[in-house]
Formats: structure tokens, C-alpha cells, sequence
């Protein structure tokens, strides 16, 4: 008798160790199929978002005629749902390419189906500091002084030397030397936009506020097609004058990016044309002569940023990723900005 209870108790426990075996290894199969199925899934989103970076590519290079004499608004990589909303891969999903523009005749931001050209920015890189404090002085909303400190040291950051360019302003090495994790001015161009975090004095509002009017990209010109009011604003330092130009811009229907918009195609001809259709005043025309002699204007632009969100059709997940692709067909910078993964 006291053998058969032992052995049933035997028996009863390798029931129990069986069965604790038996879900710890259906956990483990089951904690490997899933992650097989993300790395599947991510390695679509990749393909999908790829897809959008050369059909942009393949947009830019179709374009780039060597004589053409503007990139505007109304370019076809400007703004054509066609090439780039919901563009399906196959039956695994789709990708967008967009930016936020501003609402034909208002002031709203929405979607924007296509890519935005580097050259509509001012370029961090060749900029002088009368320019860029007038740009943190209209978006930043900072007194003329604090503006003027901060742009010196925005230029600081990138120029070779290693001395202030203004007695009280800007920031070189002593200034990042005395920080509690110190670090040295770069003195070499800025390469991405988030390296402004460096310089001394911006923080993420002020990042936030000026990020879309501002290049590491370009090479000096700003294309008066395609530049906003924000940055026409500060380069001529007159607001009047970029409302002019804009309201050239815009045609008949005073909605920029539609059939009757105008443009500039020389820039030597800007002063004329403008003229011609809204009355300019000698200050006015100064301006606009002083930017050209110093060659802040173009007409045409060679950089583009691409936006484009992958998805897949079966559980919504997306991936956001961002690249700057020129007209030789080079892809300058990509990044993958957020990936969101559903298990299924
Ligand atoms: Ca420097
Ligand atoms: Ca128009």
C-alpha cells in the first residue's frame, strides 16, 4: 500500500512539472513569434517608406531641367496628392508624403501633400546676424537686444574663428567651456538642424518656433518663389515688402499654390516684375536691389526635405522618416523620426 502511495505522488508531480514545463515553453514560442512578426513588420515599414524616398527622388530628378528658370508652389513636387497621398505598395499599405502649410486664404495649418524645398529657409550656414535676429525678433517674439545675442551666437557656432564676432554678444569656446558638461563651438557649418541645441541660449520653444524657417542645407540664395513671409520678412527686414511679394505670388485669386500664381524667373528682373503689378516705393525698391547685389535671392532650388509616413494595411502600424535629396539624385541626410508597432 505504501508503495502505490508513493508512486501516485511521483506521479503527481511529474504531472506538475510536465504542465510547468510545458506553458513555460509555449510563452517562450509564443514571446518569439511575436517578435518575429515585429522585425517582419518594421522591415515592411522600412520598404514602404523607402518606396516614398524614391518616388520623391524620381519626382525631383524629372523636373531638374538644367534651364528651367523657377521652382514655385506650383512645381509638381510642390503639391500633387497624386504622387504622393496614400500611394499603395502592393496590399501591405501605403505611404504619404506631406508637410503643414498654411490653408489657402487663411491661416490654419494643414496637410500638404508633397515636399518642401530647403531653399524657402534661411541657411544657417551663410546667414549674416542683422538676418537672423530679425527672424527670432518676428517668430521668437524677443526684444531687438536678446534677438541680436542669440543670432551671434547661432553664427559663433558655425564660423571658423574662434573670437566673437560682436564685443558683448554670441557664444565661442570660453562660453561652452564654463558649462557644468563643458563642450567647445563646432566653427565648422552646421550639418542638421537639432545641433542648434548646442548653441548657447536655445532651448525647445525657440527650436520649435524657427525650425521650419531655418537650413543647414542650401547653398546662401533663399528661392523668392517658395520663401514664406516669416523669412522674406527678415531678409529685407521689411514686412510691407514680403506681404508685396506674396501677394505677387499669389495671382489673381490671392491663393498661393493654384493655376494663376506668378513667379519670378531672373533675378535681375525681380524690381520689374514686381513693380509692374503692385506699386513698389524707392525704399522698397532699394531692398529688394540690395538683397540681389548680395546674392540672397534665387529663383530656382536644388534641396528638398521629404516627409513620409509608411503604413501598413493590416494593423495601422507606421513609421515616420525624413530625408533632404538633392536634384543630382543624392540622398544628404535620413533619419527615422518614430516607429509604432502593433503585435498583430
Ligand atoms: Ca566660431
Ligand atoms: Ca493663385
Amino acid at each position: 500500500m505504501k508503495n502505490r502511495g508513493s508512486i501516485l505522488v511521483l506521479a503527481l508531480w511529474s504531472v506538475v512539472l510536465m504542465s510547468v514545463l510545458c506553458i513555460s515553453l509555449g510563452y517562450g514560442v509564443r514571446q518569439k513569434a511575436v517578435l518575429i512578426n515585429r522585425l517582419v513588420n518594421a522591415q515592411s515599414l522600412r520598404e514602404i517608406t523607402y518606396s516614398g524616398i524614391e518616388r520623391a527622388r524620381g519626382v525631383i530628378q524629372a523636373v531638374n531641367d538644367p534651364m528651367r528658370k523657377a521652382d514655385t508652389l506650383t512645381s509638381p513636387w510642390a503639391n500633387q496628392s497624386a504622387n504622393f497621398r496614400e500611394i499603395a505598395i502592393g496590399d501591405r499599405g501605403a505611404f504619404s508624403i506631406s508637410h503643414k502649410g498654411r490653408e489657402l486664404g487663411g491661416d490654419r495649418w494643414v496637410d500638404v501633400y508633397g515636399l518642401t524645398d530647403e531653399e524657402r529657409k534661411i541657411p544657417l550656414n551663410f546667414t549674416d546676424p542683422q538676418t537672423m535676429a530679425a527672424l527670432l525678433e518676428n517668430t521668437v517674439e524677443m526684444g531687438h537686444s536678446e534677438a541680436e545675442e542669440l543670432a551671434y551666437a547661432i553664427i559663433d557656432w558655425q564660423d571658423k574663428d574662434f573670437g566673437h564676432q560682436h564685443p558683448q554678444y554670441g557664444a565661442e569656446d570660453s562660453e561652452y567651456g564654463d558649462l557644468d558638461l563643458p563642450y567647445e563651438a563646432k566653427d565648422a557649418p552646421y550639418e542638421c538642424l537639432e545641433e542648434l541645441y548646442l548653441v548657447k541660449g536655445i532651448n525647445a520653444e525657440i527650436f520649435d518656433k524657427i525650425k521650419d524657417f531655418v537650413t543647414p542645407f542650401g547653398e546662401g540664395a533663399v528661392n523668392i518663389n517658395t520663401a514664406p513671409k516669416e523669412v522674406l520678412w527678415a531678409l529685407s527686414r521689411d514686412q510691407y515688402l514680403a506681404d508685396k511679394i506674396i501677394k505677387y505670388r499669389a495671382g489673381p485669386d490671392q491663393d498661393e499654390g493654384t493655376s494663376d500664381d506668378r513667379f519670378f524667373g531672373d533675378v535681375n528682373t525681380i524690381f520689374l516684375e514686381l513693380n509692374g503689378v503692385i506699386l513698389l516705393n524707392l525704399q522698397e525698391q532699394a531692398e529688394i536691389e540690395k538683397m540681389v547685389t548680395e546674392n540672397k535671392l534665387t529663383t530656382i532650388s536644388k534641396y528638398f526635405s521629404v516627409r513620409c509616413r509608411g503604413t501598413l494595411n493590416k494593423n495601422g502600424s507606421f513609421m515616420d522618416s525624413n530625408a533632404v535629396i538633392d536634384t543630382d539624385g543624392r540622398v544628404l541626410y535620413h533619419h527615422i523620426s518614430e516607429i509604432q508597432l502593433a503585435n498583430a
